[in-house]
């Protein structure tokens, strides 16, 4: 399409996209009959299924301000470009874990890409009491592959400085990221809510608390310094889509260079606080406590396939500048190889659970909170869930490198569960 940006809506997007080969080709050449509906629910962006007689598309794209709060709020359409490339490149690091892309139009800020189903949203599976299993499997490989081949540790070093570089003008979406997650929960930013007045004399509590900002901002200066490996940047189980036996990660508009623990962090973060969720889910006991089982097993599966993944790339595919096998050789004296992985890997569980803790307050305490909490009608009951969760996150922060094993830190999400009241 040629001209200057103009958003899409459901009547004139067959108009406006009806001659593109890339569309007619796969949904049906006669736009006339396409069916549009407008399905976006996140914060961000425009998000339309198109089905034709052929098949169906999905068409997503970018609006220049934040959809959630307006055009007070102004964000650039780059989005899309940066979304366009972290898409491609981590489809060809973790091959069919992604939406394939169709079509990329950078002045208007859209992708066309293929239409998942009957994929569902890993967040609702949640809440709907649903127990996909191969998902903890699928995002431990995900981010294994992801994050060691888009790093130092894989790629050749000039490429990987260009990427950085490339990325590194997605400063707008970083900015969000840095405000939202690090800062703005940990003092009474404008844009910040949470539930009130149940939490109140919590949220005090933890603005006051020395220790915890300090940390936060610790944790916000690794973000923002540590250009490790390519990121999804915001990914939490509303990015994630699954069936029974297949898992994409969707949405890696937020993509850039940062530390790899980041994206752990944010993932576990958010299963952790579908767990803190159950008692408001109106399923029955014996249900409950299997879910609360379930996401627990699940943290623990992630990190176990991301350390079998990782490693199996340490071995065969350390091919960067660091960590050199002239340096730590992989052969039979292998002893410096693995005391440097397993080094790097305490390191980046102990920043995940950092991570991990900030991502719970900036859902419960800042602008951008999640269903798992919003759906619970009971207030009360709410706040209850949400407090476990913030003094469990804030736990993680302050004793993030006491931790050895996640079934340490389970086993303290379980107490926060039944010993903590609001
Ligand atoms: C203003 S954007 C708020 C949040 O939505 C996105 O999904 C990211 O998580 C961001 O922090
Ligand atoms: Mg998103």
């Amino acid at each position: 399409m040629d001209g200057a940006f103009l958003a899409l809506t459901p009547e004139t997007l067959p108009a406006r996209l009806g001659s593109l080969d890339e569309l007619t080709g796969r949904i049906g050449a006669d736009a006339g009959k396409w069916k549009v509906s407008e399905v976006g629910d996140g914060n961000l962006n425009l998000v339309f299924v198109v089905t034709g007689d052929r098949d169906a598309v999905i068409v997503k794209q970018a609006l220049p301000y934040v959809r959630l709060v307006g055009e007070k709020w102004p964000l650039p359409l780059k989005r899309s470009f940066f979304e366009f490339h972290a898409l491609t490149r981590q489809a060809s690091r973790a091959p069919g874990m992604l939406p394939e892309v169709f079509y990329f139009d950078e002045a208007q800020a859209l992708i066309v890409m293929e239409y998942l189903t009957p994929h569902v949203i890993l967040r609702k599976a949640f809440i709907a009491g649903e127990q996909p299993p191969n998902a903890a499997r699928d995002l431990g490989t995900f981010m294994a592959r992801t994050l060691f081949l888009s790093s130092d540790l894989h790629m050749n070093a000039r490429q990987r400085k260009m990427d950085l570089a490339l990325f590194a003008d997605n400063a707008e979406l970083c900015d969000i990221t840095e405000n939202l997650v690090f800062s703005d929960p940990y003092y009474a930013a404008e844009l910040n809510a949470h539930t009130s007045p149940q939490l109140d004399g919590l949220v005090a509590e933890l603005r006051a608390d020395v220790e915890l900002k300090v940390e936060a901002q610790k944790l916000k200066q690794m973000f923002v310094t540590r250009a490790e490996a390519l990121l999804h940047g915001d990914l939490h189980t509303g990015s994630v889509m699954v069936t029974a036996d297949d898992t994409r990660v969707i949405d890696p508009e937020f993509a850039f260079y940062g530390p790899m623990a980041f994206d752990v962090g944010m993932l576990i973060a958010n299963f952790w606080m579908a767990y803190f969720s159950q008692d408001g889910r109106d399923i029955g006991a014996e249900k409950r406590d299997q879910m609360r089982r379930y996401l627990l097993q699940s943290i623990e599966d992630i990190w176990r396939v991301f350390v079998g993944e990782f490693s199996m790339l340490w071995s065969s595919e350390r091919k960067g500048i660091l960590y050199q096998q002239c340096v730590l050789a992989n052969g039979d004296d292998n002893a410096a190889s693995e005391k440097a992985l397993a080094d790097l890997l305490r390191q980046l569980l102990s920043d995940a659970l950092g991570f991990a803790g900030v991502e719970i307050h900036r859902r419960i305490l800042g602008l951008a909170h999640n269903a798992d909490f919003e759906t619970i009608e009971d207030r009360d009951m709410r706040a209850t869930c949400e407090a476990r969760a913030l003094r469990f996150g804030r736990a993680i922060i302050l004793d993030r490198s006491r931790f050895g094993h996640l079934q340490e830190v389970n086993r303290l999400a379980a107490e926060f569960q039944n010993k903590v009241s609001s």
